[in-house]
């Protein structure tokens, strides 16, 4: 394992120099080895001599989610299969997965990043570190996990759910370190009241992520499970957790620059903006192998700032995510688009293609119901009364099988949902977080 610590530190020229000779070797990577990219820089009349480094990346087209679901599941691969030795997948635009593969070197500099960033909120081999992130495709309980034994820390793969298990793992194994979502933070920290358990905990770190939460919400965690709480970010597509995460100084989340180059643009123009300006951010990934990411628009938006952090790391730090500019919801954890459940409901017949999306926080737990009409053959039917149950099941199991989530069907009756003269309303979410 080779572990760069000394890169956090290092001086920003050292740094860019750094980043434009990776950058150059990215660019030629995707170029020669996906055809995607070929064709798509090719369009763009730029060639792989012409990126010298940072200073011409406002040259090279930018990759979309779209992109890699056009690429379904292995044509962004930069790497041969043989050299893949790990894939994950996250919610696409459609029913499809994104699909992200890792070669050897990608796992290891991912595990690396993860370290560092367990390392930047104080955790040591000293910690017990309980892993509450998904095990699975989804990139954040395997990603905690080799991150937690990289630095050498007592890692317990829980896994998500039964908060009575977790309760008494933390109790029991006197974890120290916690890993999992904000709002599952802020459920076990509930459970922890109810069960009057607090003065039996050992817990002193949280390194929560994957969805957006508040700082007063951070207020709340810490309180209840008696912790500092710290935010990570991370996307599948760039590797998952671990693209940036906080310090103890906790004024913005360390990107780890020299592995993903980090730029904002205006949402509407595409042009970079400013530090401290909100906008897209960017990531091009200068390391990874399996798959080359040019200029990703991650569509998350927030702000970046350059100075030298109290901490003494020089690595640019994000601002906290305040949104996205495309539809994707996140509900507890999981990336749900809007067309993904209409693609189901589209798949049954009894219902006709109206709906609203209603996401709500109800004892600090994300719900998501589904409001769906249903068609008027069906409505008029002698045992619609008797079947709108069953269908009603029916929908919801669909949804959880098709996108790992649980929904609440409720049917409305024909020309019941409000229809609008525009863009269709399809999303009501009634959550508070910023
Ligand atoms: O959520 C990876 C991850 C796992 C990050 C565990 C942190 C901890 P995806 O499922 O691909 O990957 O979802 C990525 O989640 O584009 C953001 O919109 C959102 N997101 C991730 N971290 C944060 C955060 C993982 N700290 C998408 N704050 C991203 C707000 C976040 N949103």
């Amino acid at each position: 394992m080779y572990w760069n610590q000394e890169a956090e530190t290092m001086p920003r020229e050292q740094l860019r120099a750094l980043q434009d000779s990776r950058l150059r070797e990215a660019v030629a990577r995707a170029y020669n080895n996906v055809p995607a990219y070929r064709a798509k820089m090719d369009a763009a009349g730029v060639k792989p001599g012409d990126v010298r480094g940072v200073e011409d990346i406002e040259r090279l087209p930018f990759t979309e989610k779209t992109d890699l679901r056009d690429a379904y599941p292995f044509g962004m691969f930069a790497a041969p299969m043989e050299e893949i030795v790990r894939i994950h997948a996250s919610s696409g635009t459609t029913g499809k997965q994104t699909v992200v593969g890792y070669t050897r070197k990608d796992v290891d500099i991912w595990t690396e990043c993860m370290a560092r960033c367990m390392t930047q909120v104080g955790l040591t081999s000293g910690d017990i570190v309980q892993v509450s992130y998904g095990y699975g495709l989804f990139t954040g309980g395997l990603g905690g996990h080799y991150g937690g034994e990289c630095i050498g820390a007592a890692t317990i793969p829980a896994s998500t759910g039964n908060t009575k298990r977790q309760l008494q793992l933390l109790e029991d194994f006197s974890v120290t370190g916690l890993l999992c979502t904000p709002s599952y933070a802020m459920l076990l920290g509930d459970a922890v009241r109810e069960m009057g358990i607090a003065d039996k905990l050992k817990l002193r770190v949280g390194v929560f992520g994957a969805e957006p939460w508040t700082d007063a919400m951070r207020v709340e965690i810490e309180k209840r499970l008696g912790l500092q709480a710290y935010d990570i970010y991370g996307l599948s597509e760039i590797s998952g957790p671990g693209v940036s995460c906080e310090c103890q100084a906790r004024t913005g989340l360390h990107v780890q620059e020299d592995h993903f180059y980090p730029e904002i643009v205006h949402p509407d123009t595409k042009t970079p903006l400013a530090d401290g300006m909100p906008g897209e951010l960017v990531f091009t990934c200068l390391t990874k192998e399996a798959m080359s990411l040019i200029r990703y628009n991650t569509r998350d938006i927030c702000t970046l700032r350059r100075d030298v952090c109290p901490c003494g790391r020089t690595f640019a730090r994000m601002g906290k995510l305040t949104g996205r500019t495309d539809d994707m919801l996140i509900i507890r954890g999981v990336n749900v688009f809007p067309s993904q459940v209409e693609s189901v409901l589209l798949g049954v017949a009894e219902v006709a293609p109206h709906y609203l999306i209603v996401v709500d926080r109800v004892n600090n737990l994300d719900t998501l119901e589904v409001q769906v009409e249903m068609t008027e053959a069906f409505f008029s039917r002698s045992d619609a009364v008797r079947s709108i149950e069953a269908l009603e099941h029916r929908i919801a199991r669909e949804i959880q099988s098709t996108l790992s989530v649980a929904a609440k069907i409720r049917m409305i009756g024909p020309g019941q949902l409000p229809r609008s003269e525009g863009k269709a309303k399809r999303v009501q979410d009634n959550r508070k977080l910023v």
